[in-house]
């Protein structure tokens, strides 16, 4: 029975892994959707979760279990992918594990063992969200968030949130630097800029006065470090701005390095705004210039990706998050966004889709009565089209 049910399990697991992952029934001309996710709590490696000794298991229970498996860093390397995901224990958690596949939108298998980060500061509670960049200076780092409780609230849930840094140059062997120092008391969704700007090491930041709230913080901002070993920003300019009534009217963040292209640094970022049932986050995309990765260029109007169908449930419902996309040389682009904080899916677009997509898509006006404006002047154009005229 023991040794039947292992098999079993072992079965499963091998059959999921060998599923083909095919488009989903889906069309924007924008990217393309997969029918399954391309990671979940049950593409975790069994010997995660059950100890296979009959002795002290004889039931064959899990006995460290998995909740989820999401938001996850992506690079492309050599012909590969690899995803840097967080995979969330029961015990509610994270930490981080790779995960590599040939195709990128199947197939992603976990390596033997989790990442385990250099384990340097007692207080630091849960790590999640690393973002993964490939630096001109040689070196892979890791920007992720670094979370303590709050020593000065009484409220068991008030917590800090700092930017975690690692480096690396096989994903296997993990340097930590120093926590990236701002001016802001907390910080969520940092990611690290590709290359040097003006000497320096940039960084996206996004300030915020409370662990939830982003408060006083007024968007996706950006600064500058002398130093990665003691990274530490005195200024922080906003670049991509919340905005009342439109999808980042809550809070937004930094979310996959940015993506160079002919005409700018493409941004996937997220947007978050307030509703009846909670909120709400989405995909959105800016563009900033080649020259001066501070200076906003474009700004495609509402959101690009929103959670969709069975997407929409999860732990926390009616959330799509991004922190990676693996850009292959021939310019195809795998984002790997998760659902309601549950689930790791893929949208594949490409390069040129991308670039058409930030510089043709018409701004947002920021007011119902110029959208409809707006739509009038499309469907008019394509009426006359219609007619052939
Ligand atoms: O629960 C949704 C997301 O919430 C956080 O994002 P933000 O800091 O913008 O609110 C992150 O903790 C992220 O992990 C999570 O997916």
């Amino acid at each position: 029975m023991f040794t039947e049910k292992k098999q079993e399990i072992f079965d499963r697991y091998e059959a999921l892994l060998a599923k083909k992952n095919e488009p989903a029934d889906f069309y924007n001309g924008i990217f393309t959707r997969y029918r399954d996710p391309v990671l979940t709590a049950a593409h975790v490696p069994p010997f995660w979760k059950y100890d296979f000794d009959e002795k002290t298991n004889p039931f064959l229970m899990e006995r460290l279990g998995v909740n989820a498996v999401f938001n996850a860093g992506a690079l492309w390397r050599d012909g590969k992918f690899y995803l840097v995901a967080r995979v969330e224990g029961m015990d509610r958690k994270s930490f981080f594990a790779v995960a590599e596949s040939e195709s990128g939108v199947d197939g992603f298998r976990f390596w033997d063992k989790p990442v385990q980060l250099p384990d340097v500061c007692a207080e630091e509670t849960n790590v999640y969200d690393m973002r993964l960049t490939e630096h001109e200076d040689g070196w892979i780092y890791g920007v992720f968030c670094s979370e303590r409780k709050d020593p000065a609230s009484s409220d068991l849930s008030a917590a800090i949130a700092r930017a975690g840094i690692v480096r690396t140059k096989d994903l296997k062997t993990w340097e930590r630097l120093e926590n990236l120092q701002t001016v802001s008391p907390q910080q969520r969704n940092v990611v690290l800029h590709p290359e040097f700007v003006d000497g320096k090491y940039a960084f996206y930041t996004r300030p915020q006065d409370g662990f939830i709230e982003t408060g006083s913080g007024g968007g996706v901002c950006f600064g500058l470090s002398e130093s990665i070993e003691h990274a530490k920003i005195s200024e922080e300019k906003v670049i991509s701005p919340r905005r009342y009534h439109t999808i980042t009217e809550s809070k937004n963040g930094a979310g996959a390095v940015p993506i160079k292209t002919e005409r700018g640094w493409i941004h996937i970022a997220h947007g978050v705004r307030n509703t009846a049932a909670g909120l709400r986050y989405v995909l959105y995309v800016f563009a900033t210039a080649l020259d001066d990765p501070s200076r906003l260029i474009a700004s495609p109007s509402g959101y690009f990706l929103a959670p969709w169908g069975e997407e929409r449930v999860g732990d926390v419902s009616n959330v799509a998050f991004s922190n990676g996309a693996a850009v292959t040389p021939g310019g195809d682009v795998y984002l790997y966004y998760a659902s309601s904080d549950t689930r790791l899916h893929v949208a594949a677009t490409t390069v040129e889709q991308l670039v058409d997509y930030t510089f043709h898509t018409p701004q947002d006006p920021l007011r119902s009565a110029d959208c409809v404006k707006q739509r009038v002047a499309l469907i008019e154009k394509n009426l006359r089209l219609m007619r052939g005229e």
